[in-house]
């Protein structure tokens, strides 16, 4: 309870930032994307992470607050980024709860108008375990947001118990293997045969993939080899305050 009253003076005294990391090309190791990260700025805790917050906004119904505050910064944030010569596709964590909101699709067009980034510059990104528990309330909104444009991804992939025909039938354009599968790829061949049997799959449901979780260059080798085609992860950068990523922008060029 407190922490919802806190949640709510966070809200109205621009107490959420939101971090960014980046989503670099395998093949050329080039940034071309951005996930959009929220973090709290505790004035007494410090920085406090999402995974401690958003279940409490999800809980009492804040998260469709938190959820535009991030959205709209995000996408404010990308359309700066490509007026200074940097088109990346930014991408932003969605709740079940908001997916159900009907508010939430007019929300999305609203932002899009308002900062004038392309609807293909900007990836929902649902987890696995939200799709399976949400998508026949939120199958609506997902399909209306694909029908704008946006891109949809789905999050965490692999530790949600989805099904193959369930996959088939959603309008989901990128899958991201859920870091877990990532950390033995080097190590041990039963991931690694996971990963490509994943990669196959994505490519016969027409999805992209993007690999989560890439702390080191051996990791990145094995996904340049088997054809994946985004990493994120510690061995490209971690998540980073929106100045420290143009920085990195910057110096990329
Ligand atoms: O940034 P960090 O690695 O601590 O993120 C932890 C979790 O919080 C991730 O699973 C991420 O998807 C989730 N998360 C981060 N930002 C947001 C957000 O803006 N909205 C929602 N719903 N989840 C978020
Ligand atoms: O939405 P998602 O759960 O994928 O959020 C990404 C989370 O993963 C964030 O909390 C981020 O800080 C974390 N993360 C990003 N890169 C790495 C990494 O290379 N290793 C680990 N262990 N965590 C990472
Ligand atoms: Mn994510
Ligand atoms: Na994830």
């Amino acid at each position: 309870l407190e922490t919802e009253q806190a949640l709510r003076r966070a809200l109205t005294c621009d107490e959420l930032v939101v971090h960014y990391q980046p989503l670099v090309d395998v093949a050329s190791g080039r940034i071309t994307g951005a996930e959009a990260l929220v973090r709290w700025m505790h004035p007494t805790r410090g920085l406090v992470a999402p995974l401690e917050f958003v279940p409490v906004a999800e809980e009492t119904g804040l998260i469709a607050a938190v959820g535009e505050a991030v959205l709209r910064g995000a996408c404010a944030q990308a359309a700066q980024w490509r007026t200074d010569g940097h088109p990346l596709r930014i991408s932003v964590n969605v709740s079940g709860a908001q997916l159900q909101d009907g508010t939430f699709v007019p929300l999305v067009a609203d932002v899009l108008r308002a900062t004038g980034l392309p609807a293909d510059r900007l990836c929902l990104e649902v987890t696995e375990s939200t799709l399976v528990r949400w998508a026949t309330n939120g199958r609506e909104s997902l399909d209306r947001l694909r029908a704008t444009g946006v891109l949809l991804s789905i999050d965490d992939f692999g530790t949600g118990y989805s099904s193959l025909s369930y996959l088939q039938d959603l309008p989901m354009t990128e899958l991201k293997i859920d870091r877990s599968f990532i950390a033995r790829l080097a190590r041990d061949a039963r991931d690694l045969h996971l990963v490509e049997a994943v990669l196959g799959m994505a490519r016969a449901l027409g999805l992209t993939v993007v690999a989560e979780g890439v702390e080191n260059a051996d990791q990145h080798a094995i996904l340049r080899g088997l054809g994946c085609d985004r990493a994120q992860g510690f061995h490209f950068a971690a998540p980073q305050t929106a100045a420290a990523f143009g920085r990195l922008l910057r110096d990329s060029d």
